[in-house]
């Protein structure tokens, strides 16, 4: 931590204690970053709690792994990988997700980093309407209805390049609570879901990806997008890559 993290988390810190807008330095920022004309704007993020907001999906503060509990959203983040032998992700998809303490407003946000994936690459994600199954029951993913909106905005900072990814009950294999069978062939997979590539940097940007510039990448079921059957979203990297990337604030919009 250098001496710039350390004025910074002092100005959240006191802005947190006083119940102001949290590293809200400005578009001209105090650290003279490259990124700053674009830097997230964390007073208007701020100034609502994510539990009063039923667009926010999950801002991450009360440092666990479940999402926001509005919006009649129930569900979690989680970590996903290629499984290549030897590959390393924290956090690692084999225990409960846990947020880290470098936010784009605020404490917390969703981290991840790793690399020696071969296959496809990695990536976080949370699920949208997922209740604890009753005992003995499988764990489902269920849909959740946002058409009443126009995307998804969150805000992000990395060394990659991402992929946001909604999964939806078309593309959802029918084991998880989804309508696709899944094939074997090429264009006849599930999991192919509409999405966007968007490239991080170094500092928190705000990313806003309205639906409908949303698309498949080709390689699954060619299906409908329907934002009526919501089941969760994905941030993921490609694969051969040592990523290290960060999101925060996810929200409807
Ligand atoms: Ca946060």
């Amino acid at each position: 931590m250098d001496v710039r993290d350390i004025i910074k988390v002092t100005v959240i810190s006191l802005g947190l204690g006083l119940g102001l807008g949290a590293c809200a330095s400005g578009p001209s920022g105090a650290g003279g970053d490259d990124d700053t004309t674009n830097a997230t704007d964390c007073s208007a993020l701020m100034g609502i709690p994510a539990g009063d907001d039923p667009a926010v999906i999950d801002d991450l503060e009360d440092g666990d792994e479940g999402i926001s509990e509005n919006g009649s959203r129930v569900g979690a983040w989680y970590s996903f990988n290629d499984a290549t032998a030897g590959g390393m992700q924290e956090p690692s998809d084999a225990v409960d997700f846990k947020p880290s303490m470098d936010s784009a407003c605020g404490m917390y946000a969703a981290r991840t980093h790793g690399k020696g994936f071969k296959e496809w690459g990695a990536g976080i994600g949370l699920d949208l309407n997922a209740p604890t199954p009753a005992m003995g029951q499988p764990e489902l993913r269920l849909k959740y209805d946002a058409s009443q909106y126009t995307g998804i905005a969150f805000e992000a900072k990395g060394n990659v390049s991402i992929r946001m990814q909604i999964a939806e009950i078309a593309t959802l294999p029918m084991m998880e609570g989804g309508s696709c069978v899944p094939g074997t062939m090429d264009g006849m997979m599930c999991e192919d879901g509409f999405g966007k590539v968007v490239a991080l940097s170094a500092g928190w940007k705000t990313y806003q990806l309205p639906f409908a510039e949303l698309k498949q990448e080709g390689w699954g079921w060619p299906v409908t997008f329907d934002a009526k059957t919501l089941t969760g979203l994905q941030f993921s990297c490609l694969q051969n890559l040592d990523f290290d990337f960060s999101i925060d604030n996810v929200r409807f919009y």
